[in-house]
């Protein structure tokens, strides 16, 4: 028979690869799973039990929350509030950082998550999920901060996310490669089935809202050009285009299949010049997980590994997948996008300048 792998197994031989730790990380990471169980417990019934559907109010982004979310949301916090290993939290749908409540001790992580990503799909069936980054605490006092969750990426801990599709799978990251586990319903166990996540050599799709490219700047509409074989100059890869827009079931696909997810800034939408997606809670995680399986994440000029956040809810172009693929567009825009860029670059460095309570931890990029 087969050696099974739950989750719990795997996160205590990780843990003793570290000698000195105490133990707190690998129960965080075990309330996490236990959180992911609980919403895929929902997901799954959420069509007959007629949880589908809107709440009524909106988040922060000014979308419509609907009950799964609120759902998610509320479960991962209870999951990690009383444990004594969080020292602070945000969530995608919560406009300021979340505290633990007075008489709770904390711990030493702040964790960041979306509990519901892609909930523009949820009433169709279609694939969402949770992603979830943590950080070492690094300001002084007790009970954590904001500038504790306003971390650039390359000082994460661990990042991950859990997808709700035909399976549940939980895909996470501590700094020692990515593994990925898929939920036997059965069992109610996270069963290690792909360890060692690396993006295939070959990559075989592109996923981009292609309903948007007469919006885009002449760089990445070249860039696809190339992508999908259209450049006079440079026949390109060719690739097939795959877009669900559900940003973690995209990134699970092409991490599967090799590829290029991107969501990058455009010109339609003057209140989402940076494009869409959150810095912190969404392409953060998503770039250190990229990373760790030989991959690499952009906003089209620097890897996002090193951007200081200058505030929670940052939205940031995206561009994440194969390696070379990645590389490339940050050359088109290099070459074609060079106004955008010089723009881009001044608002970051403004926004940042003007986050008064990071200029203490500012940290040097790596
Ligand atoms: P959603 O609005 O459904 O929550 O982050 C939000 C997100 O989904 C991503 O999951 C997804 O990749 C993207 O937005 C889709 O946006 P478009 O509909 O603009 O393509």
């Amino acid at each position: 028979m087969k050696d099974i792998i739950t989750i719990e197994r795997h996160f205590l031989e990780q843990q003793k690869l570290y000698p000195e730790a105490t133990g707190a990380f690998t129960s965080l990471m075990y309330d996490i799973a236990l959180a992911a169980k609980l919403i895929a417990r929902e997901t799954t019934r959420a069509g007959l039990g007629g949880i589908l559907g809107r709440v009524g109010s909106t988040n922060v982004q000014g979308e419509e929350q609907q009950k799964l979310d609120v759902y998610a949301d509320r479960t991962i916090y209870r999951m990690l509030d009383h444990t004594g290993r969080v020292c602070i939290m945000a969530s995608e749908e919560h406009e300021e950082p979340i505290r633990v409540p007075e008489h709770y001790t904390c711990g030493s992580y702040a964790v960041l998550y979306d509990p519901l990503d892609g909930s523009s799909n949820i009433d169709y069936n279609v694939s969402i999920g949770t992603i979830f980054a943590v950080h070492r605490m690094i300001s002084e006092g007790e009970r954590g901060s904001i500038v504790d969750l306003l971390q650039p990426g390359y000082r994460l801990v661990a990042a991950g996310y859990v997808v709700f599709g035909s399976s549940t799978m939980l895909v996470y990251s501590a700094g020692q490669g990515v593994h990925g586990f898929t939920l036997d319903p059965s069992l109610g166990e996270f069963l290690l089935s792909h360890p060692d996540l690396r993006f295939p050599d070959k990559p075989q799709y592109y996923s981009v809202n292609q309903g948007y490219e007469r919006y885009w700047t002449p760089g990445v509409r070249r860039y696809v050009e190339w992508l999908t074989g259209r450049d006079p100059e440079d026949e390109g890869p060719g690739l097939s285009g795959r877009y669900i827009g559900s940003l973690v079931a995209d990134f699970h696909r092409n991490l599967m299949t090799g590829g290029i997810f991107m969501y990058p800034h455009d010109r339609h939408n003057p209140d989402l010049p940076h494009g869409k997606l959150r810095l912190t809670y969404e392409c953060i995680p998503l770039a250190f997980i990229a990373e760790q399986a030989t991959g690499y994440a952009s906003d089209g000029i620097q890897p996002i590994r090193t951007i200081q956040p200058h505030s929670l809810h940052q939205r940031t172009p995206f561009y994440v997948g194969n390696r070379s693929l990645v590389e490339r567009v940050e050359q088109y825009i290099k070459k074609y996008d060079k106004e955008w860029a010089e723009s881009y670059r001044e608002t970051l460095r403004v926004a940042q300048d003007s986050a008064p309570e990071l200029s203490k931890h500012k940290v040097q990029t790596p």
